[in-house]
């Protein structure tokens, strides 16, 4: 046995892998034991694979997701407001550098990775192809989507690959401000005038469903997990994670008296956990595939800023300004 992995399970995934048995045990052996799996150490194929989809997916969903917020930079109510939100969707920026440093760790480049953005071949999160259609949009989503990538980085940080878990740790301390700064801005619309009441609910309204896909497709519909949870990439399934959204954001949204676009919510008085309905999977498969309200309009911008900051890049490619030491 290797931690809780028998030799003869060892055997069959090293043939459906076609990796060595011996050095796939140690890996196994070394992610059983707790211990970070670092770039220079052995490690198979398909957690490679993995790591780099799952990374640069997140580190596409930072900087996509800096763009909702951002068309409100200019409009933000006050002064006080709009630096908090500029500074917000600083820290978003500064995120997927962070993450696509760590996939660049197992070997494939920025450039590739922003390529496959832009052609449409990498996958970000489905939260980001919906408009922020009023300033209560900014507030919903700094408050709750903010929350539910906390819920996640925080159980991933405790995960297998050094530098994933490294920058995740860097970005939860981050998001916890985003958090206070969206609860912030959710309880002053919460507890303002009837009309900014009836915009912080209808922004919730909005944004009810896109959350409850961001946690991903149930778990007897995701794809990955399976693996991703041996391997310790990830350290809770989809439907945990979504659950565990419930029982910490339910009870603080319904404090504020706003109520929640789902008739089948209620707490289960024997689990003690919250049920609810359904979301319609279909909508999320579709915005996945690229057929959201904005994707083709969030593309498209990532696409203008790759393009016009092309001579920036080429200019210090020239200079050799990679290579000048700061001091
Ligand atoms: N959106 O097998 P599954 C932020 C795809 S940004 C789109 O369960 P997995 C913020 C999945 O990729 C933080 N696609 O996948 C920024 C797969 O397709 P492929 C964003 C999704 O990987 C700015 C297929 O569905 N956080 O906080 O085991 C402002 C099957 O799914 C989604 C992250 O990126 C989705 N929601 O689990 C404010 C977290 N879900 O690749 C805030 C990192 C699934 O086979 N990622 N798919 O074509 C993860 O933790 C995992 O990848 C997921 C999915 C839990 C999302």
């Amino acid at each position: 046995m290797y931690g809780s992995v028998s030799i003869i399970d060892i055997e069959n995934s090293a043939k459906m892998l076609e990796e060595d048995p011996i050095l796939l045990a140690r890996f196994e052996g070394k992610i059983q034991n707790g211990e970070k799996i670092e770039p220079h150490d052995w490690m198979p194929k398909d957690y490679r694979r993995q790591l780099i989809r799952m990374i640069e997916q997140h580190a596409h969903s930072e900087i996509i997701g800096a763009l909702p917020e951002g068309t409100w930079i200019t409009r933000a109510p006050g002064f006080r407001r709009k630096m908090a939100l500029m500074a917000k969707v600083q820290d978003e920026s500064g995120h997927a550098q962070l993450l696509y440093n760590a996939a660049e760790t197992l070997g494939k480049t920025r450039e590739e990775m922003i390529n496959d953005l832009i052609i449409g071949k990498s996958k970000y999160s489905n939260v980001f192809n919906y408009p922020a259609k009023t300033w209560a949009d900014t507030a919903v989503i700094a408050w709750l989507i903010d929350a539910s990538a906390i819920i996640n980085q925080v159980t991933n940080s405790k995960g297998s690959y050094g530098p994933y878990c490294r920058a995740l740790e860097r970005i939860c301390m981050e998001e916890s401000f985003h958090l206070r700064y969206g609860y912030d801005n959710v309880v002053t619309l919460a507890t303002g005038t009837p009309k900014q009441r009836e915009m912080v609910q209808e922004a919730l309204n909005r944004w009810w469903q896109p959350i409850m896909h961001f946690f991903g497709p149930p778990d007897k519909a995701s794809v990955h997990s399976e693996i991703l949870m041996r391997w310790k990439v990830k350290m809770a399934s989809n439907d945990d994670m979504r659950q565990q959204f419930f029982n910490q954001y339910v009870p603080k949204i319904l404090e504020l008296g706003l109520s929640i676009p789902d008739k089948g919510l209620m707490k289960n008085k024997e689990t003690g956990k919250w049920d609810f309905s359904d979301p319609d999977w279909n909508e999320f498969f579709e915005v996945i595939k690229g057929n959201g309200p904005c994707n083709k309009e969030r593309i498209a911008v990532r696409r203008m800023a790759e393009e016009q900051g092309a001579w920036v890049r080429r200019a210090l490619k020239k200079t050799n300004a990679y290579t000048v030491p700061l001091s």
